[in-house]
């Protein structure tokens, strides 16, 4: 059902049978909160969060998309985070093996305004669903309506904030010995270490042509973050450590320790789609406790 949220802005409650929950705000078609069937809150979203467009909801899930990134005139990761999303009263069909219990489908349009900064009509619509075991699921279709005969490109992220205990408890397995282009140093590419990737210091790497499926570790909290996607090759991490931290107004100080992104995402090879073409991006996120995962 849709409720009021912070600041009145409307959000959607997902309750699965099971107990686990989640919400999304219409808001940047943005999920602020994944919970468990303990009711544990397994996303991050910092306590400074705004919640007053056009600024994006710090935390979560963002939706960086038609663009992943800041270069170029859009704003950095696009605008369709900082758009009101409508429920989609028309979803096409999905694949009937697709099972979960909750879900809400949302849709995005150009508004006048998007189409003079991004000339392409589209429509991106979103699932938002809870699996059986509580899993959160999202998919993307995103498909070229433009009537002008023109093809368009778009590159795309799930920005999602993990909720972790302690960063310099963490470790991220599935990308090890992976190229990577590092944010820190003007996109240089280099190539990962052969081990699981710990945290010391400020991390914004991209990651190419990753696996299907990369686990998050919180030793302390004994939970794997499993993440599985499709349709995105590319995986980006990052922790702003303690000096981005406190230059960002809507993050705490000391947040930096309780959070790790790592984003499903499309940036190397930005899609491209001929009118009436469409481009479908899964990302599916389940938490297990760690006693049986590490090593997998
Ligand atoms: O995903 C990593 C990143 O591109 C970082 O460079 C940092 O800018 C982060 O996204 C947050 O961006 P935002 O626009 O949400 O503040």
């Amino acid at each position: 059902e849709i409720v009021k949220g912070v600041n009145g802005l409307d959000k959607v409650v997902l309750r699965e049978v099971r107990g686990s929950s989640a919400e999304v705000y219409l808001y940047g078609g943005h999920v602020t909160s994944w919970k468990n069937d303990h009711e544990e809150e397994l996303l991050f979203l910092s306590n400074k969060a705004m919640f007053k467009p056009p600024k994006a909801i710090r935390g979560g899930i963002p939706i960086c998309f038609p663009q992943f990134g800041s270069h170029g005139t859009l704003e950095q990761h696009g605008f369709a985070r900082n758009r009101f999303w409508s429920i989609d009263t028309d979803p096409p069909p999905f694949p009937a093996n697709i099972s979960h219990n909750a879900f809400v489908d949302l849709i995005l349009k150009p508004s006048e305004e998007d189409a003079k900064i991004w000339p392409h009509s589209y429509e991106f619509r979103l699932r938002v669903a809870l699996g059986p075991g509580g899993d959160l699921m999202l998919t993307s279709r995103i498909r070229n309506t433009n009537n002008d005969g023109k093809a368009f490109s778009f590159t795309f992220a799930y920005h999602t904030y993990f909720l972790v205990s302690d960063i310099s408890e963490v470790r991220v397995e599935g990308l090890e010995t992976l190229d990577y282009l590092d944010n820190l140093q003007e996109k240089e590419r280099f190539t990962e270490q052969g081990d699981a990737i710990t945290f010391e210091s400020e991390v914004d790497k991209i990651y190419l042509s990753t696996p299907s499926k990369i686990a998050i570790i919180d030793h302390e909290k004994k939970r794997t973050f499993v993440l599985r996607k499709d349709g995105l090759p590319d995986a980006v991490v990052w922790n702003p450590w303690d000096k981005k931290a406190k230059a960002m107004s809507d993050f705490g100080d000391d947040e930096y320790k309780h959070m790790l992104c790592v984003e499903a995402a499309v940036v190397e090879k930005p899609i491209t789609l001929k009118p009436g073409e469409e481009w479908k991006g899964r990302l599916e996120l389940s938490a297990v406790p760690s006693s049986y995962c590490s090593g997998q």
